[in-house]
């Protein structure tokens, strides 16, 4: 066995996005498709003597990615890599390995909540010794390596058999195969009141966990129904298949369907949840009521403080930009700091690094807090948990208070997909070319107070991020904001974010699209979305 040196050229393309590098599968099958990316990476942060933890969600492709990337650090004289049993890791156990082995970064494989299988998505994505996705700096410089690349370095051999913990060794290089649960389950109970959850479990409370065949099955499995002692058959969908089982492991209402009608219907538990492929977003239901991603956000800044993990309070709160300001009216009556980022939970690693926040959140169904550089989705459902538990009260109890004591942020996200990619920005580029005519004029009885295109300065490192999404922002604190997605693989993604706050007393419990109706008109007078689409509304609405 030795190490050889393949030759290769440059693949066009190889640009990460919001989240990772993630292309069609077959197209990350191609020839030197997947080892050019992998060189990239190991040439821009550095592979001699250094550990790196490696895992996945288990898509289709994710066994074979993950001997070639092994042969791979081998070949380039990486010493030590920490790899999940199977290859499989979620995304947020992932960065708890690498911060409690304090390695030199981790690869994770995965589209998180895209489709997996021989023709849907696959992805790959390189997270720093914080454990938290690499910075646009250190993503560019991997594009810009790949752009320029002449050769590889594989190790020749046979698998590592991964299928059970261990060591192994490939040429120089040790392999540690770990429990994928273990470590992540013993993080989650120093941050929860397990007695309480378990108590309340004991009770007759009646919780569904919809793990959408994907990776956290083998999770929810252990913490919920090994640890907590809910009754066995909580957890639904938990077997991680390669393909999802050809469910779209999108935890929202529309890809979650099957949750959200059991949750609405006669016989409702009185909690649910759902997941993604990577395990990274949460869904959350009450009996008969949907919490929104952002209303989620700020109920758990709220109520942190009842969970042992948080009893001290929080440093401060964040949020990406198009994320409702439920949570800045939290930290607003707390007094705590607020910080508005730029999509991408790579944004929240220098707030959370320089102990500026502890609790960040997106409207796309990720939470997360200090505990790792990752949003996680059972962290946010253990966090419910516990303040369920310690409240003794129904979700809608728990949202009817929030709102009459804060308002209510109606808030509803409307995607427009597969759109043709160059009229998707031709179509930005014109509405950005008008926002300075904005300021002033009134859409539906709304006036807009200002309208720009987000740029984010990092408050740590002073980095700027431009061209973040376009805001339209109206007396009163509605909002619309547009911007192209940056993890699909088919054509180009809209999203139409929509926000109205209203106070109360009066108009707390209306129906959401319907309370949005103004903002929805308003954004299509603004936008021409159909006009310029064709399109005669979204595709999925959330
Ligand atoms: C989407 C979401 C964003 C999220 C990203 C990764 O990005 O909008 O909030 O951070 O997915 O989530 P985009 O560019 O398509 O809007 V997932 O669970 O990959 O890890
Ligand atoms: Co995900």
């Amino acid at each position: 066995m030795t190490a050889v040196t393949h030759r290769t050229a440059p693949i066009a393309g190889q640009k990460p996005g919001t989240s990772g590098l993630r292309k069609k599968t077959p197209v990350f099958m191609g020839p030197h498709y997947l080892e050019n990316f992998v060189q990239a990476i190991l040439d821009t942060v550095g592979a001699a003597g250094r550990t790196f933890v490696l895992g996945g969600d288990g898509r289709y492709f994710n066994d074979r990615a993950a001997q070639v990337i092994l042969r791979m650090a081998a070949a380039n004289g990486v010493a030590r890599m920490i790899v999940g049993q199977g290859a499989i890791l979620s995304t947020p156990a992932a960065s708890h390995l690498i911060r409690l082995n304090r390695t030199d970064g981790g690869i994770i494989l995965s589209a998180s909540h895209n489709p997996g299988g021989p023709t849907e998505d696959f992805g790959v994505k390189f997270n720093m010794p914080n454990g938290g996705p690499a910075p646009e700096s250190v993503t560019e410089a991997m594009f810009a390596r790949s752009q320029v690349l002449t050769e590889y370095r594989i190790w020749e051999g046979q698998d590592i058999d991964l299928s059970g913990p261990g060591t192994a060794r490939l040429g120089p290089m040790t392999v540690e195969i770990v429990d994928p649960v273990a470590d992540y389950a013993r993080l989650m109970e120093g941050l929860f009141d397990f007695d309480a959850i378990r108590a309340m479990f004991a009770g007759g409370f009646r919780m569904r966990m919809d793990s959408m065949c994907a990776v956290t099955g083998p999770y929810a499995k252990a913490i919920l129904e090994g640890a907590l002692g809910a009754p066995a058959g909580t957890v639904v969908n938990a077997t991680p298949l390669p393909d999802f089982g050809g469910m779209h492991p999108d935890p929202n209402p529309v890809w979650a369907k099957a949750l959200m009608d059991e949750m609405f219907g006669p016989d409702a538990p009185d909690f649910g949840a759902a997941s993604d492929g990577d395990g990274d977003r949460n869904m959350v239901v009450g009996r008969g009521i949907y919490v929104s991603p952002s209303d989620s956000l700020a109920v758990l800044a709220a109520n942190a403080h009842l969970a042992p993990g948080y009893r001290g309070g929080l440093k401060g709160v964040a949020r990406s930009m198009p994320t409702s300001a439920a949570v800045d009216r939290v930290a607003a009556a707390l007094g705590l700091p607020h910080y508005e980022t730029p999509t991408g939970w790579k944004f929240f690693g220098n707030l959370l690094d320089a102990g500026k926040a502890t609790l960040c959140g997106e409207e796309s169904f990720g939470t997360g807090s200090d505990h790792v550089r990752e949003k996680d989705g059972l962290w946010a459902i253990l966090l419910w948990l516990n303040i369920l538990a310690v409240r003794r009260q129904p979700v809608a109890g728990i949202m009817a208070e929030h709102w009459a004591r804060f308002g209510r942020n109606y808030y509803s996200r409307h995607d427009y997909e597969a759109l043709p990619a160059e009229g998707a920005a031709a179509m930005m580029a014109a509405l950005r070319g008008r926002l300075a005519d904005l300021p002033g004029r009134t859409f539906e009885g709304m006036t807009v107070s200002a309208a720009d295109d987000f740029a984010y300065t990092d408050p740590v490192d002073g980095s700027v991020s431009k061209g973040q999404g376009v805001r339209v922002i109206f007396a009163g604190g509605s909002r619309i904001v547009l911007r192209l997605s940056g993890t699909g693989t088919e054509g180009a993604t809209l999203r139409l974010y929509l926000e109205r706050y209203v106070p109360g007393p009066d108009g707390l419990h209306e129906e959401v699209q319907a309370a949005l109706g103004p903002v929805i008109r308003a954004a299509e007078s603004i936008a021409a979305i159909r006009a310029s689409t064709g399109r005669a509304g979204p595709d999925v609405v959330t």
